[in-house]
């Protein structure tokens, strides 16, 4: 049997050029960064950088190499425009002026599990530019217009889930550094015993979050009449890949900790790729159990928001806690 490679994947795919040079370089940014991530200490990818991020987070060796690698091999596409990563303070306009497309990006998705060899990941969207010469305004568009999303996981098995809306696909890293099929039509189930929160923030949610997770703990006894398991990987790659495979909800609700910001997951770089590949397999991405976050409009770059997403049913009666 002959399996088929992503690049075969691509090339087939019933989309602009441009955007196929877009995932194709993407694509092999991620495979070289696994290579890195796979060196760990060998490769000096280990510990903190020294430096702070727009985040006002800490950042560590590998937030750096990988955002610099992104960044460095997509404004070196020439169908690229534009770039902005959840690691920088501003857009980043490519010095070509013939480019269709700008790339929002999270290089490095879980920095706390670098430290301790666990599972971490990139993550990418893509957009339409406006304009050939774009500036932050361009890149405030609803993530309803991304023409791509993906994430590669950095796992057991380096991974990489793609969508360009049609229907979501995982390809499987092969030893001679190739992406190929092994994930045709991902789908979400629409039912789960499973969800994802970090439970030590439980005082700090709301009523009704503190509710409907306090029903789910109570099982079988309680008003939900199932016993219900819990993950949290604390990437949320990771997470979302397990749903993909094999269903679950993944909450980061608004929480009172820091009112102003609603929520820790930043909608551009995490929110809205994700959301375009859950949607895509047929389950549910919200905030708050109804609004849908690739409906959201933009309002600064390094926005955060609520997420609540995976599978349709159980997302339905997080709604209705
Ligand atoms: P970093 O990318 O800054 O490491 O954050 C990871 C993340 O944004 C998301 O991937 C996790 O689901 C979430 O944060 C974990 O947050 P807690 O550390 O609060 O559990």
């Amino acid at each position: 049997m002959t399996l088929a490679s992503l690049d075969a994947h691509i090339a087939a795919l019933d989309v602009a050029d441009g955007l196929k040079s877009v995932l194709t370089v993407a694509a092999r940014t991620c495979a070289e960064i696994s290579d890195v991530v796979a060196g760990g200490a060998l490769a000096g990818a280990l510990g903190a950088s020294g430096q702070i991020n727009v985040q006002d987070e800490e950042q560590k060796k590998l937030d750096v190499m990988t955002n610099d690698r992104l960044t460095q091999a997509l404004l070196a596409c020439p169908a690229v425009a534009g770039v902005a990563s959840e690691e920088m303070d501003e857009v980043q306009p490519a010095s070509n002026t013939a480019g269709d497309y700008l790339v929002l990006f999270d290089p490095l998705d879980g920095s706390s599990n670098i430290d301790i060899n666990a599972s971490v990941g990139t993550i990418v969207s893509v957009l339409k530019s406006p304009t050939p010469t774009p500036t932050e305004a361009d890149f405030m568009q609803a993530g309803r217009n991304q023409v791509a999303a993906l994430y590669a996981l950095y796992g057991p098995q380096t991974m990489l889930v793609l969508t360009t809306g049609q229907g979501v696909r995982g390809f499987t890293l092969s030893s001679d550094g190739e992406w190929i099929l092994t994930h045709d039509a991902i789908a979400v189930s629409k039912d789960t015993k499973e969800f994802a929160i970090n439970m030590s923030n439980l005082r700090h949610w709301s009523e009704p979050v503190q509710t409907y997770v306090g029903d789910l703990l109570k099982g079988a006894d309680g008003p939900r009449g199932k016993n219900f398991n819990m993950r949290w990987v604390a990437a949320m790659v990771a997470d979302v890949h397990r749903i993909l495979m094999r269903g679950g909800v993944f909450f980061y609700p608004w929480d009172r900790r820091e009112p102003n910001k609603p929520g820790k997951l930043r909608l551009m770089y995490e929110g809205n790729p994700m959301a375009f590949l859950i949607e895509q397999a047929g389950g549910k991405a919200t905030t708050d159990g109804v609004e849908a976050i690739l409906d959201i409009q933009p309002e600064h770059l390094h926005q955060r928001i609520p997420v609540a997403l995976g599978s349709a049913n159980e997302i339905d009666a997080f709604a209705s806690a």
